[in-house]
């Protein structure tokens, strides 16, 4: 019993400090008027840098919901570092007026719950169903 809790302990705290989260770095190119990528898909606890780079004028990014803001001139990239904290879809969209189509110049964030965490709460699920019916079977027989 005392060797399945410290093997639960185990697999919790590497899935803490391992599984949880992942360190996501995504290039955006920007220029006139789109993003590309302008889908960005990550999970919920990840730590994620978006680089942000121009391919004509100055363009900003600044992402609904999360606040945040950055801009990228031609040659001189931008970037932003956070934790998907929140789960949703998010638009992002140009802070620098940088033409007619200007407003148009948007993408989307898209932070999905984190399947490790659950699939981590799975294993930890099993190993205490089985440690718990073992003993069971063991009586039975
Ligand atoms: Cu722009």
């Amino acid at each position: 019993m005392k060797k399945i809790l410290a093997l639960v302990l185990i697999l919790l705290f590497f899935g803490i400090s391992f599984s949880f989260a992942e360190d996501r770095t995504i290039t955006v190119k920007a220029k006139k008027f789109s993003y590309t990528p302008n889908k960005i898909e990550v999970n919920k606890g990840d730590h994620v840098t978006i680089r942000l780079m121009s391919e004509d004028v100055t363009h900003g990014l600044f992402i609904d919901g999360y606040g945040l803001n950055t801009k990228a001139h031609p040659g001189s990239d931008g970037s932003i570092s956070f934790v998907a904290n929140k789960t949703g879809k998010y638009a992002f969209r140009c802070s620098v007026t940088c033409g007619e189509f200007h407003p148009y110049m948007v993408g989307n964030l898209i932070v999905g719950p984190n399947h490790r965490f659950y699939f981590f709460g799975l294993i930890i699920l099993v190993i205490c169903i089985g440690s718990a019916a073992i003993p069971l079977l063991k009586r039975k027989s």
